[in-house]
């Protein structure tokens, strides 16, 4: 029989097998798709189970249309898979309390594009910003769609905008993304309200860095649509990636790269570059670009 991973915790497995979830285990070996990945069942993947009369056991994994992943460590080449088979990605974003800079906005649409996952911007908490917090989220709402991006204006305490972004889901898959405090789980709760996921007050805790160690969900709405919550996970990383890569996950460099002189060209210092002199015309947004070139040291090292 066939199912879909709903949960994943390393040991055992959370599967929907004919619109019930199910408990199952890893059957010993199995042909794994990612050698340099730590697990190889991920929320999202599409598995063959088999019954022994005892427990349900994962024998085979169906290939995947796409996946996210998170470095296992900043230097090993070793990574962990966050989730399968995405429709879309709903980046959740919150100009205060807590405050998600635009670095955090362009490394994950970059990673993102490099794993062909569509993203839609969900500006939360629009009834809580102060005069600082709305001229960053009025810079982000006219940035994004010049480069091609939805984005919105919402809060996840405002039914009118709640009953909007299920439309925007409909019966997709779509993951949720997004530093801690943000409201991921509002949302949830919000769409789904028997599932009753944890919401944390805002404190300074957000602060902190605090690593913890949560597993991706995947809840199931009404309409067939999946929910995939990413609790404590916001370091989602590009692995694999060749420097002259980079520029390919930013639309607004990716349409213009046939006309740099040079075709591995970096746009950093080259001669003829079209992507620096965009940015010099401001045809470029020079926020974007440099989030793009710490992007590029950081695949380089
Ligand atoms: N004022 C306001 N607070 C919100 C909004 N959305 C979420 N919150 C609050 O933000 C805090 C963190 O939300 P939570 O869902 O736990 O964030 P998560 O870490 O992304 O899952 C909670 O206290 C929520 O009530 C919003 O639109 N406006
Ligand atoms: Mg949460
Ligand atoms: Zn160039």
């Amino acid at each position: 029989m066939r199912g879909i991973v709903t949960k994943s915790t390393g040991s055992w497995y959370k599967v929907l097998v004919d619109g019930k979830e199910v408990d199952a285990r890893l059957r010993g070996k199995i042909r794994t798709l990612n050698l340099k990945s730590t697990n190889p069942v991920v929320v999202g993947d599409t598995v063959i189970l088999d019954n022994d009369g005892e427990e349900y056991l994962i024998k085979e994994i169906e290939e995947r249309q796409n996946c996210i992943v998170r470095k296992s460590n900043k230097l090993s080449k070793q990574f962990q898979i966050i989730a399968a088979n995405i429709d879309r990605a709903f980046l959740i974003v919150s100009p205060a309390k807590p405050h998600t800079p635009q670095g955090f906005i362009d490394r994950f649409l970059a990673t993102a594009e490099a794993y062909h996952i569509p993203v839609t911007i969900l500006l939360n908490k629009k009834d809580l910003d102060s005069k600082k917090a709305l001229l960053h989220r009025n810079h982000l709402m006219e940035l994004y769609p010049s480069v091609g991006y939805d984005i919105f204006n919402v809060s996840f305490l405002d039914a009118e905008d709640v009953s909007f972004i299920e439309q925007l889901i409909g019966n997709q898959c779509v993951l949720l993304a997004g530093n801690s405090g943000v409201g991921k789980s509002t949302l949830i709760n919000a769409i789904l309200p028997d599932c009753n996921q944890k919401v944390s007050e805002i404190s300074s805790s957000y602060h902190k860095g605090r690593h913890t160690t949560t597993f991706a969900q995947m809840f199931l709405g009404e309409q067939g649509s999946k929910i995939i919550d990413t609790p404590g996970i916001k370091d989602f990383g590009m692995v694999q990636t060749k420097p002259n890569q980079v520029s390919h996950y930013f639309p607004e460099m990716r349409s213009r790269l046939a006309e740099c002189k040079y075709s591995n060209c970096l746009h950093t210092e080259e001669p003829d570059c079209q992507i620096l002199k965009a940015v010099e015309n401001q045809e470029i947004a020079v926020t974007r670009y440099v989030n793009y070139l710490s992007i590029l040291e950081e695949v380089t090292v």
